[in-house]
């Protein structure tokens, strides 16, 4: 049956059908979360049926609203709803979820169509709708709503009140958050428990509209919904349900988060909400609307002279302005947009340029939330602080997001700023996550021929940049396909390889310079593309030298290049003892020439190794 004209009656009756469909496919796949599907069920089935404007056959259209789950473990809801708009059979909801190769997933993905961004590790969901509903507001020009269903206990995240603090200041009237207030969490209470008046209070401290009603009062539901939609500012929904609803032996209940109900028990509950439905509703369609577009003009990067000093972080922001002639580029800051040189393109195209503060976890979560509107975003600070939005970043691996990231002031390089910020880890924390991109130039001309490469790579994609000035090594023909590397020194009768990258390919170029001195031809590689990696030219340099190669790093030894550089062995059936410098003690300050000495990455380091290696 399609219901199109629906009665309060009708929606309470859709309700119990997505409580009983939660029950049944957590049931049938032996796990899942029926309890907390069930406290939110009035609230999506008032959603589905009267206020979310969607095409469900058409999940791409750019006028639809957009639903997120960041309370992913609620994922019987979702699909229960997706079955309920009759693009998910009952078949499939009840024999595949959960199961090898289904897309019906323990927590939403989007493998399935209908799905924007990867949930279930909490407090993500929502910074994710912040950008999205950023992307509608000031890039596409749309009038989608985000809905975002979030869990009390989430609510515990701070990267939840960076959102709010984001919505609000971005004037994001278009998002409205759903708070399923159940009073438990996982293993028990929350903080707050059923204290609405302490969620208002904060909430409304942000500069949310905050309206707290009862949330299975269908009627209190529909109408605090008309409001978000008509606000002016974000809208929270602060709901007081019951975890279990419905089903008075869990009702409330310690011990039932994350439980599916055993056989006979879900055949009482499903007598006790009146049985299995099969109703499917039409919802109700967008506004036809199409994304504001703008015109494309040619991209001209920026040229440099062989020879001059110019810091890769300067090359990327320059590079940066100049990519944003295509006009779904898009850039958000940090907050240190004068430091990594975000601010160039916030000069030539501040009407894409996003300051996001001191957030980082919303920075990323803001890119993410863009990449799902089609957006080609890039998004920057301190490579040591990216460090901080690493959950954010693995899964948007999972969200299969294409976002670029850029870290500055890697290593100890940065010099007297000290150890608080340097990134001493990034390469490991970047190389690890599924399908990403790692990039780290050495001079300004492959950085801004990388940047433009970036615009065109999916996934995770990372760069690397360097704080101080360095002589530029290429002319402005040269080419840097992301997976190569440059062989900026070889000769006949190399005896070593010495291989680099940012800052240390300085260092081996001056070491190839003394070791020439003492009659020790060196080859030097810049490994500028440490993910993927350049095997072939590894190989062949390791021929040639015979197995001698140093690898130099401003990183901790684990994990960076000489980790990129060894797998590469190791997996071509080559293994290789590399000598392998990097920094292994905890830096202070300093200036960039001693923290390098003293870290045992220096060009006399490298000369001292290189010799070693060859026994002269
Ligand atoms: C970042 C993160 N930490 C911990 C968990 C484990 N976890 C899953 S659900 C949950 C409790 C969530 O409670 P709440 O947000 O109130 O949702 P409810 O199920 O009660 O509706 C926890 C701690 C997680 N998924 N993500």
């Amino acid at each position: 049956m399609t219901v199109q004209t629906l009665t309060m009656d009708d929606i309470r009756d859709l309700a119990q059908q997505l409580r009983v469909d939660s029950i049944r496919c957590s049931t049938s796949a032996g796990s899942g979360h029926p309890t907390s599907s069930m406290s939110a069920a009035d609230l999506m089935a008032v959603l589905l049926t009267r206020h979310f404007r969607y095409d469900w056959e058409h999940p791409d259209d750019p006028a639809n609203d957009h639903l997120i789950f960041s309370k992913g473990h609620a994922s019987p809801l979702l699909y229960s709803m997706f079955k309920a708009v009759n693009v998910v059979t009952d078949d499939e909801l009840v024999n595949t979820y959960r199961r090898f190769g289904s897309t019906l997933e323990g927590h939403p993905t989007p493998a399935l169509p209908w799905v924007d961004v990867a949930t279930g590790s909490l407090g993500q969901g929502l910074p994710d709708g912040v950008g999205v509903a950023m992307a509608g507001r000031y890039l596409d020009d749309l009038p989608y709503r985000v809905w975002v269903l979030c869990g009390d206990s989430e609510l515990a995240e701070g990267s939840i009140w960076e959102a709010f603090d984001k919505a609000v200041y971005y004037h994001l009237s278009n998002l409205t958050v759903i708070v399923d207030v159940n009073r438990l969490g996982q293993r028990g209470p929350t903080e707050l428990g059923w204290d609405m008046d302490a969620y208002v209070r904060r909430i409304a401290g942000f500069g949310c509209e905050a309206i707290a009603i009862d949330g299975h009062d269908l009627g209190q539901i529909d109408e605090a919904m008309a409001k978000a939609s008509a606000g002016d500012r974000p809208t929270v929904i602060l709901a007081h349900t019951v975890k279990g609803r419905g089903f008075s032996e869990v009702e409330d209940r310690e011990g039932w988060h994350g439980r599916p109900l055993p056989a006979e028990m879900a055949e009482r509950a499903i007598v006790e909400l009146g049985g299995e439905r099969h109703v499917t509703v039409a919802g109700t369609r967008p506004q036809p609307g199409k994304p504001r577009q703008r015109p494309d003009s040619e991209v001209v990067l920026p040229r440099y002279e062989i020879g001059a000093k110019v810091a890769t972080r300067l090359a990327f922001g320059q590079a940066l302005a100049a990519v944003g002639a295509r006009s779904r580029v898009v850039a958000l800051d940090g907050e240190v947009g004068n430091s990594t040189h975000f601010e160039e393109f916030g000069k030539a195209h501040p009407e894409r340029y996003f300051e996001m503060f001191i957030s980082e976890q919303q920075l990323v979560a803001a890119a993410v939330g863009m990449s799902v509107r089609g957006y080609v975003p890039f998004a920057g600070t301190f490579a040591a602080f990216f460090t901080r939005a690493y959950d954010f970043i693995r899964m948007s691996a999972i969200s299969a997001a294409n976002i670029r990231l850029c870290g500055s002031h890697a290593g100890v390089e940065i010099g007297a700023d000290g150890p608080s910020q340097m990134a001493l880890e990034d390469l490991a924390m970047f190389r690890a996550v599924y399908g990403s991109t790692v990039l780290y130039p050495s001079d300004a001309t492959s950085t801004a021929s990388l940047v433009r490469s970036m615009a065109d790579r999916d996934g995770v994609v990372y760069m690397r940049t360097t704080r101080g000035a360095y002589p530029v090594i290429y002319g402005p023909a040269e080419e840097f396909p992301i997976g190569g590397a440059k062989v900026v020194r070889a000769g006949k009768g190399d005896l070593v390889t010495l291989i680099g990258a940012g800052v240390t390919l300085h260092n081996c170029l001056a070491a190839a310079d003394e070791l020439a001195g003492r009659g020790i031809p060196a080859r030097v590689i810049d490994l500028y593309s440490v993910r993927p990696i350049d095997t072939e030219t590894l190989l062949a340099a390791a021929a040639a030298t015979d197995d001698r190669i140093v690898v130099v790093e401003d990183h901790y030894p684990a994990g960076g290049l000489g980790g990129a550089v060894l797998e590469a062995f190791s997996d071509a059936g080559h293994p290789v003892a590399i000598k392998h410098l990097a920094v292994r003690g905890l830096p202070g300050s300093g200036t960039p020439a001693e923290l390098m000495k003293a870290a045992g990455i220096s060009v006399g380091d490298i000369v001292r190794a290189a010799s070693q290696a060859t026994g002269k």
